[in-house]
């Protein structure tokens, strides 16, 4: 080898060991985002793991939070980025993300929770809690899109878990970001977690159960789950659309696709929105299946009947609802109804009080 050509692959190894320096938090440790000692680089495929000595910055590809044990909380905007150099954040092997009030996450092109099991833990979930701050899709050299429980086509489930009780999750929408929003990719499971009316949520795209050509040859599983409060419920709003259970029943790639919904409190009189299409676009198909606590599933058609029941502590309180794709402005909207039935009902009760009342 000629000293010219070598001095160039040396340059060039060296470029490439910059250029996919990733960060990983892997201490196992519950700790802050900005505490560098918890932050290490892998110099490529077959490098060896080093200390950053530096909070993630613009020349990583992945900055990935794993390992079982690892709780990281985000409630600052260090350790973001340049906003065009930023690619992928991934929670997965049993670890957890929480993001809380003061947190600015705004640079990522890609959010991944749940990955392939790990080569060192076998775990493969990530959750990934928020109860304030910003996160905020760009696209950057990546899409710009989440997506909870992506198992890269393996044959080990990968979980992925998101709730939001505040703060926001949105996208930028000057920067051509897909702003899509996954539950379920490559044969994955993914969950996204709605609780009470605190958090906003205001994405372009909504796919639950993955997407068609990327479902692996397996299924992949979304879970949409409200958990409803006496404040109702912030509805999850979509720019563009939403896309429920796309996989071929019966064929090679299947969805599942399910609507979890529960009340801890009674709920306020009236419609309860929970995901509000902003487009003229209609609904794309329907949830195979509907959950709610102490009741039977049932199927997710087209006015469906559904009880949720809260329990007070001493009794058991049904309310009554129909699932309408249809719903709101541009009869596009997710919502439930309360029975009408349920209505009368109570106008007869309040009859019958007034008689013996005379
Ligand atoms: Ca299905
Ligand atoms: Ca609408």
């Amino acid at each position: 080898m000629n000293l010219k050509l070598s001095s160039v692959l040396l340059l060039v190894g060296f470029m490439a060991s910059v250029a996919c320096a990733d960060f990983f938090w892997e201490p196992n440790a519950v700790d802050n985002w900005t505490v560098v000692n918890n932050w290490n680089l892998a110099a490529g495929q077959n490098g060896t793991t080093q200390k950053a000595l530096r909070l993630p910055d613009g020349s990583a590809n992945n900055t990935e939070i794993r390992y079982g044990g690892s709780d990281v909380t985000v409630n600052t905007n260090l350790g973001q980025f340049a906003s065009t150099a930023t690619r992928r954040l991934r929670v997965y092997q049993g670890a957890t993300l929480e993001i809380k009030d003061g947190a600015v996450m705004q640079n990522y092109g890609w959010i991944r929770s749940g990955d392939k099991a790990g080569e060192d833990s076998g775990q493969s979930a990530g959750y990934i809690v928020q109860t304030g701050g910003l996160v905020k899709m760009r696209k950057g050299p990546d899409s710009g899109k989440i997506t909870i429980g992506d198992a890269s086509s393996n044959t080990v489930m990968a979980e992925g878990k998101y709730t939001i009780s505040g703060g926001t999750l949105t996208y930028e929408t000057t920067d051509g970001a897909s702003g899509e929003l996954w539950l379920g990719d490559r044969m994955g499971k993914g969950r996204f977690v709605v609780q009470g009316n605190g958090g906003t949520v205001k994405m372009k795209t909504l796919f639950v159960g993955g997407n068609t050509g990327r479902l692996g040859t397996g299924t992949t599983t979304g879970i949409l789950e409200f958990q409803i409060d006496d404040s109702g419920i912030s509805p999850v709003k979509i720019d563009s659309k939403v896309v429920i259970d796309t996989g071929m029943v019966g064929g090679n790639s299947q969805s599942s696709s399910n609507l979890v919904l529960s009340l801890t409190a009674a709920p306020p009189e009236g419609n309860i929105m929970l995901v509000e299409t902003l487009s003229a676009t209609a609904v794309i198909n329907t949830f195979d299946t509907v959950s709610s606590q102490y009741n039977a599933d049932v199927a997710g058609t087209e006015n469906a009947r559904i009880c949720l029941t809260y329990f007070d502590g001493t009794a058991y309180n049904n309310y009554y609802y129909h699932l309408t794709y249809k719903g709101g402005t541009g009869g596009n909207d997710i919502m439930l109804t309360p029975e009408p039935a349920t209505l009368v009902l109570l106008g007869l009760g309040l009859i019958a009080l007034r008689r013996n009342k005379r």
